[in-house]
């Protein structure tokens, strides 16, 4: 039998609220509301996020913000900062990429990582999410949820089970008793016009839905969304994660055997890495102006050191000898032990110019 996948999902608590907290502590354990004005008049617009305390005056996203301040005029109201939020994403990004082998950022917020080649089973995962947390909490001061499991659904439903700071892991031979008592509605990609259809068949858990026959959901809902509703029911997922999403970066990062400064220890694994990397690059054809060696020392601090190229390039000596220079310089830099390591290429470029994240 092949063995299950190990899919973290993240996402990270009452963002932009909590990017605010983070930005002006004095601000921090008050209601907190942020705000898309539409500049029409004073009030006009929508509330784009709260922090918890707000939510507890039923002020939440997508409200009008003429409605939050009936709620509680006295909460704090402030627009948002989207330069502030991208900064903190990218950082929290930078993090989960010394971690995961593959990631897909989905949002500004939130990404998958697999990590099946890091753990051996889903009690160290449980470990490593913590890890990812501290690093998260201690270097970018904010909080985050996690859910661990076989597959991209299960694991954003887990990621969503004990918010705030939350983490939740669903062993494959969980996911049916873990899913059974949820509403619908836990499910992505069931909306309210769905959920309310459901509902009138008398569905209101997600085992509920699971003992519909087949045939019954596709007579309703069409033979594609049918069935993805009744592989969903039952927690079956085999989407794969798709890497590049709005990254502009593909990267491999492996665990040595053991902890070492040993740079022809390590640059033998450069040496596979950077050839994954250049494998995934000419599948989708593309080349890059920037290269990363990555590293994780014994403490688990992520660091990398990269170099930008005068030119775009797409050839492997170019990743493999610009990766074994920075993993010298680094380590003449840094007298540690590596537990990880990583090769990173980034400013994609495809055969035209440079690419936009649209791309992805
Ligand atoms: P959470 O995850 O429930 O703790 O709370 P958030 O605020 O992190 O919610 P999430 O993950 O759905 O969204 C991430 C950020 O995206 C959020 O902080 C603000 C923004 N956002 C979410 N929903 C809306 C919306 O309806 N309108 C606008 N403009 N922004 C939104
Ligand atoms: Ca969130
Ligand atoms: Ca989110």
């Amino acid at each position: 039998m092949q063995s299950p996948r190990i899919i973290i999902h993240m996402d990270m608590d009452y963002f932009f609220a909590q990017c605010e907290e983070k930005k002006d502590p004095a601000i921090k354990g008050k209601p907190v509301v942020i705000c898309v004005y539409s500049g029409r008049s004073k009030d006009s617009g929508a509330v784009s996020t709260s922090n918890y305390e707000a939510r507890k005056f039923g002020i939440k996203a997508g409200i009008p913000i003429s409605m939050a301040k009936k709620l509680n005029p006295d909460a704090i109201f402030l627009p948002v900062n989207m330069e502030l939020y991208r900064k903190v994403s990218l950082e929290i990004m930078g993090i989960l990429r010394g971690y995961c082998g593959d990631i897909e950022q989905k949002s500004i917020d939130e990404a998958f990582c697999d990590i099946t080649g890091n753990v051996d089973d889903f009690d160290e995962a449980r470990t490593y999410s913590l890890m990812i947390k501290k690093e998260i909490r201690e270097k970018v001061g904010l909080t985050c949820s996690i859910g661990v499991a076989p597959n991209k659904l299960v694991a954003k439903i887990a990621s969503d089970f004990q918010k705030p700071d939350g983490l939740t892991v669903v062993k494959p031979e969980e996911v049916r008793g873990f899913l059974t008592a949820l509403e619908i509605k836990a499910l992505p990609g069931v909306g309210s016009k769905t959920g309310q259809r459901l509902n009138e068949m008398n569905i209101r858990t997600i085992g509920d839905l699971s003992t519909l026959p087949g045939d019954v959901l596709i007579r309703e809902f069409g033979k594609a969304r049918g069935e993805w509703l009744k592989q969903a029911s039952k927690g079956i997922d085999d989407s794969p994660l798709e890497e590049h999403e709005g990254s502009g970066q593909i990267g491999r990062i492996a665990t040595l055997k053991e902890d070492t400064d040993d740079l022809s220890i390590i640059s033998e694994v450069i040496n596979s890495l950077s050839a994954d990397v250049y494998r995934k690059l000419t599948d989708r054809k593309i080349g890059f102006r920037s290269i990363a060696f990555i590293a994780i020392a014994t403490d688990l601090k992520t660091r990398a050191k990269s170099h930008t190229l005068s030119v775009p390039a797409k050839d492997l000596d170019t990743i493999k000898s610009n990766a074994h220079e920075l993993a010298k310089q680094f380590l003449v830099e840094n007298p540690v032990r590596l537990r990880r390591i990583g090769v990173r290429v980034g400013n994609l470029v495809k055969e035209k110019g440079q690419m936009t994240l649209g791309d992805f």
